[in-house]
């Protein structure tokens, strides 16, 4: 499979420091920062620092390493939130956006860790 990426995305951007972000943590592989327009009161999206457009892609060429890190900086960043049902946080939600039927506006892989407030269903009617 060959997947493409561009590196003019605003995630891009961000990641090689031409636009601020709100830094939430930063690792070897991966970076945390807030969402320009959080959709709840903790709205942080974690991304990989190497080039992949969608999660598949991330999943399927990613080396070990940079999946094992970018695996746990969202598992720092639920505690990091106090998210975490196991210490008494109200949970979170993760959600990766890939291509056009999902909505996907920024072409660089991300996941939105979600918390802070009741999040509903995890779909409303389209
Ligand atoms: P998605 O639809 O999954 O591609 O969501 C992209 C998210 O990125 C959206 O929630 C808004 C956020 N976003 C877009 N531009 C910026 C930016 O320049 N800075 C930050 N922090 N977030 C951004």
């Amino acid at each position: 499979m060959a997947f493409a990426y561009d590196d003019q995305n605003i995630f891009a951007k961000i990641l090689r420091g031409e636009i601020p972000n709100d830094t939430v943590l930063e690792t070897d592989h991966s970076l945390a920062f807030r969402d320009i327009h959080p959709q709840t009161p903790d709205h942080v999206l974690v991304i990989p620092k190497g080039p992949y457009a969608t999660y598949d892609h991330f999943a399927l060429e990613a080396s070990d390493a940079e999946i094992v890190d970018f695996t746990r900086t969202v598992g720092r960043i639920a505690e990091m939130l106090g998210a975490q049902p196991s210490t008494g946080g109200g949970g979170f939600r993760m959600i990766s956006n890939a291509g056009e039927d999902a909505i996907q506006e920024v072409p660089h892989m991300h996941v939105h860790v979600l918390a802070g407030r009741p999040l509903g269903r995890i779909l409303q009617p389209a």
